[in-house]
């Protein structure tokens, strides 16, 4: 790829409100994913592997900690006098014009100058939802011999589930002939991911009719299928590989506990395209005299005095003698008292378990306000909560 020939424009800006309390503060790309890790890590990462180093990222929803997050691109290495990372807010124009992105084509027709400005032949959506390895370029080349207009990253997934996708139907040259938004009852089960390769000058071209007819103009709803209906050419790129939408509590709970097997089918240890994120130089972990460890990744400064079994711990976590945790999440800064007893729980940041308190052994509740609690087979507790000492959830 030469350089500047591909922008990639991320789309991080909706709330991803099936995430329930763990999206409540937080945009769902801001949220932790394998310890050290949040869910934006993987498309920024898999742009610098890709060699594309100019990357759009348009935030809208609880933007603080995602802004605070990206920075300036240091150690995605996209910290550049030319091109690098730039956070694309929506904003108002001259005479008040301009509004909130209400759409995700609505999103990227706001940022249409800014595009320009970098001159690039192709420009690539992603979406900062997504857990996965991919090398863009080779979709690149894949455009490129097609000639297509756009092109469609996609993935063959469970039918009862094709219903939550943007579902598509090919001819034998892999061109796209039929393409549904989420369909009630879908023809295939080959879903879109959501990643796209356009020429830009066909997208172009595209935003500028679709927006003048919808005020909330979409990728899935309404820019694919109306390419596919005028006769453009779009077509499919299969991927084969490790790709997830962690749409909902029990995907994420999910994803996260399949890191902690002996041969994970989502391998973070490889040592080429390696995920990169925003971490300060921490203290080392501590195992103290009784800690026990078994099949749990354990993040920068957390100290173990307690047990822990197939979880999977942030950065400075602390779990204390006498403390069990089992199949949880703990995310960065919390602390889990003396005696306490986890069992299938997410804890977000910054909280504490009190002591002797026992959690995701008790009955299914469900507290939407302070403190944030969900609790149906896996036990969500929001960041900045504190649970008391002795009480069973
Ligand atoms: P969804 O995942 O439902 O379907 P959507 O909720 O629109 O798509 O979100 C896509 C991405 O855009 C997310 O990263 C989200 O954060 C971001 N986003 C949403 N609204 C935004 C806005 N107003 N401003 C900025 N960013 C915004 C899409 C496709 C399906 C496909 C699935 C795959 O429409 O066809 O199957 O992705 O996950
Ligand atoms: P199962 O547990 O039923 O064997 P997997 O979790 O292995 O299913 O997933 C099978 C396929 O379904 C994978 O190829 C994956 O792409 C797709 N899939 C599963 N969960 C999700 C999800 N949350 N989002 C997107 N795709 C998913």
């Amino acid at each position: 790829m030469n350089k500047e020939e591909m922008l990639a424009m991320l789309l991080a800006g909706g709330q991803g409100s099936r995430l329930g309390i763990l999206t409540k503060q937080i945009a769902k790309p801001a949220v932790m994913f394998g310890g050290k890790y949040r869910i934006i890590d993987f498309p920024l990462s898999n742009c610098i592997n890709s060699g594309i180093d100019t990357v759009g990222v348009l935030t809208q929803y609880e933007p603080l900690l995602l802004t605070k997050h990206i920075g300036i691109g240091i150690p995605w290495d996209l910290d550049r006098k030319t091109g690098g990372v730039t956070i694309l807010p929506p904003f108002l124009k001259k005479g008040n014009e301009g509004s909130w992105y209400s759409g995700t084509a609505n999103a990227i027709y706001h940022n249409i100058r800014y595009i320009d400005e970098q001159n690039p032949e192709y420009i690539l959506i992603l979406s900062g939802d997504h857990v996965y390895k991919m090398d863009y370029s080779a979709m690149l080349e894949e455009h490129k011999k097609n000639q297509s207009d756009a092109t469609i990253a996609v993935i063959e997934v469970p039918l009862e589930m094709a219903n939550q996708f943007g579902i598509m139907n090919t001819n034998e040259a892999g061109r796209i002939i039929e393409f549904e938004e989420k369909p009630a009852s879908p023809k295939s089960n080959l879903a879109s991911m959501g990643i796209y390769i356009f020429t830009w000058e066909v997208l172009k071209e595209a935003l500028i009719k679709d927006n003048a007819i919808h005020s909330d103009s979409d990728f899935g709803k309404h820019i694919i299928p109306d390419m596919i209906n005028t006769g453009k050419d779009v077509y499919a790129y299969h991927f084969n590989d490790y790709w997830r939408d962690i749409g909902t509590i029990e995907a994420y709970w999910k994803a996260n506990m399949e890191l902690t097997d002996t041969v994970p089918i989502f391998n973070l240890y490889d040592e080429f395209s390696k995920i990169y994120t925003n971490i300060e130089h921490q203290l080392p972990q501590y195992m103290g005299k009784k800690a026990l460890l078994h099949q749990a990744l354990i993040s920068e400064g957390c100290e173990i005095y307690g047990q822990v079994y197939n979880s999977v711990l942030g950065p400075r976590v602390i779990i204390e003698e006498g403390a069990t945790v089992h199949h949880s999440i703990i995310m960065a800064d919390t602390v889990i008292k003396k005696n306490a007893h986890l069992e299938k729980c997410i804890i977000s940041e910054k909280s504490q378990i009190g002591e002797n308190t026992q959690i995701g052994v008790g009955e299914n509740i469900v507290h939407i306000t302070k403190p944030y609690i969900y609790s149906s087979g896996i036990t969500v507790i929001g960041d900045n909560t504190i649970i008391p000492d002795n009480i069973t959830i």
